[in-house]
């Protein structure tokens, strides 16, 4: 683990912190593991609420898995593709995710899954919020791999500046706090080569999956907007 290196750290915002190629020397280890990954549980392109597909293209391992469901989006504990239980989370998934999670000032951060993305060029992620799928004080990690991708936040409502960030191959996210919440999404990824990932890009978001019926009564919320892609526009 990249843990005696010292590293640049970020502050973003307020419980946001980028830790700047904290995850490169796992780089080929966690590529591998998302190509086994995708044999048992295959990239697919999920359907918005607006009937439009998804530029990108996901899958999941641990747990549970992010899916579409009849009123929105939430998490299953099989593969509605293959009717299988997701591919377990791979231990240097898990053990990156933790010790990024620390580094922020998380202690004892629990993912329970890692949704996985696939950006070819011009794929997107319009502006949305992930609301309800994290468990409360938990964080979610982002790992990016291969191609860069410009990365845009802004505040907790749709109003408001927007900041723009590059992530390159190896930089990791921890949103926590407050920022948890901020509204985020991906501009369309410029075409180009990696040497590791050829023409796509890949990011890994580790999270404490909030399910259904398990959640307090303070956050339930009607089942038609739950979702943490609700707003996928
Ligand atoms: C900030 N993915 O999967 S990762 C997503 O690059 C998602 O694939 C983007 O947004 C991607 O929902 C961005 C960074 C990220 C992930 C989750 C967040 C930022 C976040 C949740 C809350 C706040
Ligand atoms: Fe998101």
């Amino acid at each position: 683990m990249p843990e005696s290196r010292p590293l640049a750290s970020e502050w973003l915002a307020n419980g946001a912190v980028l830790l700047r190629g904290f995850a490169v020397e796992l780089g080929e280890a966690l590529l591998a593991h998302i190509g086994s990954i995708s044999e048992v549980a295959p990239f697919r392109y999920l359907l918005m609420p607006n009937g439009q597909t998804m530029s990108i293209a996901m899958t999941n391992c641990g747990t549970v898995g992010w899916v579409r469901t009849a009123s929105g989006y939430g998490y299953a504990s099989n593969d509605p593709l293959t009717g299988h239980a997701w591919p377990p989370m791979p231990d240097v998934f898990r053990e990156l995710a933790v010790q990024a999670a620390r580094r922020a000032g998380f202690e004892g951060f629990m993912p329970a899954v890692c949704i996985i993305n696939r950006y070819a060029a011009g794929a997107s992620l319009h502006m949305h919020r992930d609301r309800d799928d994290t468990k409360d004080g938990q964080p979610v990690v982002s790992v990016s791999l291969g191609l860069p991708a410009i990365f845009r936040f802004g505040g907790q409502g749709r109003a408001g500046s927007v900041r723009q960030l590059r992530l390159v191959h190896g930089d990791t996210v921890i949103w926590g706090g407050p920022s948890r919440m901020a509204y985020h999404g991906v501009l369309p990824l410029e075409a180009g080569q990696h040497p590791l990932t050829g023409m796509q890009r890949f990011n890994l978001t580790f999270r404490s999956a909030k399910m259904p019926g398990r959640q307090s009564g303070a956050q339930r919320r009607p089942r038609a907007t739950a979702g943490r892609s609700a707003e996928l526009r």
